[in-house]
C-alpha cells in the first residue's frame, strides 16, 4: 500500500526538504501503480519531469505533489539552460525565475522575478498554501521565501557567464525558441481518481530586460487548471501567450466542447491572427481534459512533449502550423 499523503509530505516534499524524488532509485521504490493517471509535460526535459511525477504518484503522493516534484527535478538540473538556476540570465547577467502551480479546486500560487532559489515551484506552492495571496514577486518573494524555510543557493556557471558575455558584444535580443533553444517546463496531470493539477517553471527568455516576466508564472497564461473541465499549459514566447490568456483560452474552449487538440490549435490560431507576419516565435500548448484525453499544438514544427500513462512514457511530436526554417 502507498504511504499516506501526510507521511509522503513529511518525507518527500521538495518544499520541506529541498530535494526531489527522481532517478532510478526512486523508480525502484514505486509502491503502487497509479492506474488511469496521466502526466504530460513540455519538451524533452519532460521525460525527466514525468519520471519524478510518476514516482511521486506511485509512492502515494497527490497529483499536486506530482506536478510540483516533477518539474522540481528539472529545476535541480544545472545542465538545463532554461529552467532553474542553470538557466540563461537576463541582459544584466541575473538569472531570474518564474513559476506557478494550480490545483484541482483552482487554488493557485506563483512567484516571479526571483533569484537564488533552487525550487521556485515549491515557493509558489507555499505561497498558495500559506498566504492569502496568489503571486509574490522579486525582492518581496525572496524575503518571504527566506522567512518561510527556503534557503538561498548561489550558482555561478562559467559556461553560462561566458555565453552571456559573448551575447553582450552584440546585445541582439532574439527570442528564438525551439527544440535546440527552448525554455520552460509546463506539466499538467490527472490522477487515478480524476483530480487534476498543473505546474510551470522557467528562467524565462534568455537575455530579457531585467524585470521582464513572461507567461509562465501567470495563472491563465502559462498554466490554467479547472478541475471540472481540464488543464492546459504553454511554452514559447510568453508575451504572445499572455496577450490571449493562452492556457485559460484552451481550457475554456474545452469547456465549450472542443477536443483538447482542437482547443490548442484554436489558441495557436488566435496568436497568429493577432500577430500577422509573425516569424520565428514559437508557442506550444498542452491540454489535458478532465476525462484524461490530451492534445497539443504549436506554431512551428519542433515542439514535443513527454506523455506518461500506466503503459509507459513516450516523447510525442506535437502537430504544428508551419515548418521551422
Ligand atoms: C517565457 N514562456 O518566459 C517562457 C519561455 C518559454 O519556451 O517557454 N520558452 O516567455
Amino acid at each position: 500500500m502507498g504511504r499516506t499523503r501526510r507521511e509522503f509530505l513529511k518525507t518527500g516534499s521538495a518544499a520541506a526538504l529541498g530535494t526531489v524524488l527522481a532517478g532510478p532509485a526512486a523508480a525502484r521504490g514505486i509502491l503502487s501503480r497509479p492506474a488511469g493517471a496521466k502526466v504530460i509535460s513540455t519538451w524533452q526535459h519532460g521525460l525527466q519531469a514525468n519520471e519524478a511525477a510518476w514516482n511521486t504518484l506511485g509512492n502515494g503522493g497527490s497529483i499536486l505533489d506530482a506536478v510540483e516534484l516533477g518539474v522540481a527535478a528539472v529545476e535541480s538540473d544545472l545542465t538545463n539552460r532554461s529552467v532553474g538556476l542553470g538557466g540563461r540570465p537576463d541582459r544584466d547577467g541575473h538569472v531570474t525565475l518564474d513559476a506557478c502551480i494550480q490545483d484541482h479546486a483552482g487554488r493557485a500560487g506563483a512567484v516571479a522575478f526571483v533569484e537564488h532559489f533552487e525550487h521556485p515551484i515549491s515557493i509558489a506552492r507555499a505561497v498558495m498554501e500559506r498566504t492569502p495571496h496568489v503571486m509574490l514577486v522579486g525582492e518581496g518573494a525572496e524575503r518571504w521565501a527566506l522567512e518561510n524555510g527556503f534557503t538561498r543557493k548561489e550558482v555561478d556557471l562559467p559556461e553560462v557567464r561566458k555565453a552571456w558575455q559573448e551575447w553582450l558584444k552584440t546585445s541582439d535580443y532574439k527570442p528564438v525558441v525551439n527544440v535546440e533553444n527552448h525554455d520552460t517546463i509546463g506539466m499538467v496531470g490527472v490522477d487515478a481518481s480524476g483530480r487534476l493539477a498543473g505546474s510551470c517553471t522557467t528562467s524565462g527568455m534568455a537575455y530579457k530586460v531585467h524585470g521582464r516576466v513572461g507567461d509562465s508564472p501567470i495563472i491563465g497564461a502559462g498554466l490554467f487548471v479547472d478541475g471540472e473541465v481540464g488543464a492546459a499549459c504553454a511554452t514559447g514566447t510568453g508575451e504572445l501567450v499572455i496577450r490571449i490568456a493562452g492556457s485559460h483560452t484552451v481550457v475554456e474552449l474545452m469547456r465549450q466542447g472542443m477536443e483538447p487538440d482542437a482547443a490548442c490549435r484554436e489558441a495557436v490560431h488566435r496568436i497568429m491572427k493577432q500577430n500577422p507576419g509573425l516569424k520565428d516565435h514559437q508557442v506550444g500548448f498542452l491540454a489535458l481534459r478532465a476525462d484524461g484525453a490530451h492534445g497539443a499544438h504549436a506554431i512551428y514544427e519542433g515542439f514535443d512533449f513527454a506523455l506518461t500513462t500506466d503503459s509507459g512514457t513516450e516523447l510525442v511530436k506535437a502537430t504544428f502550423e508551419q515548418k521551422w526554417e
